[in-house]
């Protein structure tokens, strides 16, 4: 029976990929950190199945033990503080959970069991102000927040290890990926609770930043997929995974919206843009507070090498993941 570690087991990814490797007759370990509240976060369900380990990504003894008691064969480091905007306001957390927290887990690995396959949740945001159009594995970084910063040290130190020390690891380039278990904080839950919540009467209007951005969104159950993929290859390698789709935030907005039974009409330019109801009523208005103090304006992913090399495909459509999600918050609530 495989064995293998995932750190951020409690996040949305986490708890999808412990599912699939579950499915998979692996023995699952899960790092989790010490909070105010118990709980197991979106892997609750699992917690009959999965061995959690009490650790956290900032400290050094706590992730060499995790390697020792689970001796895993793999390891998927999920992990991080992954809502870019919050970055600003942390920012040396970011650099410590989400940088320095990659060297620390590489080191474990490689005192522990070097010969352990490792996966690092690289992401699009290292793309930042996008040097090509659509990003592949040879686009040239250009990171716009502190969160994208961190992960490109956590990028570069994945790829030196695996130069240095031989170690099996991978660098997912992962594109936005979202899903019913996604925090509420990022854009495209926030507008299906609220797509959900103002269907239902209980919240009168939506308030947004930038709506004009744009992103390559898929499905997070497709995207584990491609993680478990990479550490099945004969050599280590680096993947962009994306849908090769882009939507604005605005897109995003009127799917969802329609999805609950309440098609928008946009009007205005700027910060006086409204997306109104059938009776008139201003749902969705534009708020500069959620503005970034610098935005990644475009990301749009090519993902020919990961469905070439992986034989990876999305199987979720943009369409179905705005209305699984809308389904979800209107069973909901
Ligand atoms: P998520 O839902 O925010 O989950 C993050 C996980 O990291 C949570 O389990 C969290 O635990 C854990 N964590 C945070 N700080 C930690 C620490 N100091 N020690 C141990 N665990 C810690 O994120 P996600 O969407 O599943 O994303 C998974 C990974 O992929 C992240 O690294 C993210 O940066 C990256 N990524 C995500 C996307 C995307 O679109 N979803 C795209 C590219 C890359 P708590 O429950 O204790 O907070
Ligand atoms: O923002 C705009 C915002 O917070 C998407 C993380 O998983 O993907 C995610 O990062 C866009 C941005 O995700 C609001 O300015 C407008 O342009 O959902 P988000 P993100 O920043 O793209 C990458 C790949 C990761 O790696 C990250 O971990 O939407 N936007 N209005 C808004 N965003 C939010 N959150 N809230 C708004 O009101």
């Amino acid at each position: 029976m495989p064995k293998a570690l995932i750190t951020g087991i409690t996040g949305q990814d986490g708890s999808y990929l412990a599912e699939l490797l579950i499915s998979k007759n692996y023995e699952v370990f899960g790092l989790v950190r010490r909070k105010s509240q118990l709980g197991y976060g979106q892997s609750e369900h699992l917690k009959e199945r999965v061995t959690f380990i009490d650790g956290d990504m900032t400290d050094t003894t706590s992730l060499v033990k995790a390697m020792t008691i689970s001796s895993a064969d793999e390891v998927y480091n999920l992990a991080a503080n992954s809502f870019v905007a919050s970055s600003w306001n942390a920012p040396d957390s970011a650099a410590e959970i989400n940088a320095v927290g990659v060297t620390k887990l590489l080191e474990a690995i490689r005192f522990v069991k070097p010969e352990a396959r490792f996966y690092q949740a690289s992401t699009s945001e290292m793309f930042g102000l996008v040097q090509e159009i659509p990003q592949k594995e040879t686009t040239p970084f250009y990171p716009r927040s502190p969160y994208g910063v961190a992960k490109l040290y956590g990028h570069w130190i994945t790829k030196n290890y695996r130069e240095s020390y031989g170690i099996f690891a991978c660098n997912g380039i992962l594109f936005n990926h979202e899903s019913e278990r996604r925090g509420a904080e990022f854009v495209t839950r926030k507008i299906t609770l609220a797509a959900a919540a103002i269907c239902k009467g209980r919240q009168e209007v939506l308030e947004l930043g930038n709506l004009s951005a744009q992103r390559d969104w898929g499905h997070s159950e497709d995207y584990v997929r491609a993680m478990w993929l990479m550490l099945q290859q004969d050599e280590p390698d680096d993947y962009v995974v994306a849908s090769g789709e882009v939507h604005t935030v605005r897109d995003f907005c009127a799917v969802a919206f329609e999805r609950a039974g309440m098609a928008l009409t946009w009007s205005g330019e700027g910060l006086d843009e409204t997306g109104t109801d059938k009776a008139g009523r201003v749902r969705v208005r534009v708020n500069p507070a959620f503005f970034r103090p610098a935005e990644v304006d475009i990301l749009f992913g090519d993902p020919s090498k990961a469905e070439q090399k992986l034989g990876w495909k999305r199987e979720i459509s943009f369409e179905r993941l705005v209305e699984r999600m809308v389904d979800h918050d209107l069973a909901a609530n």
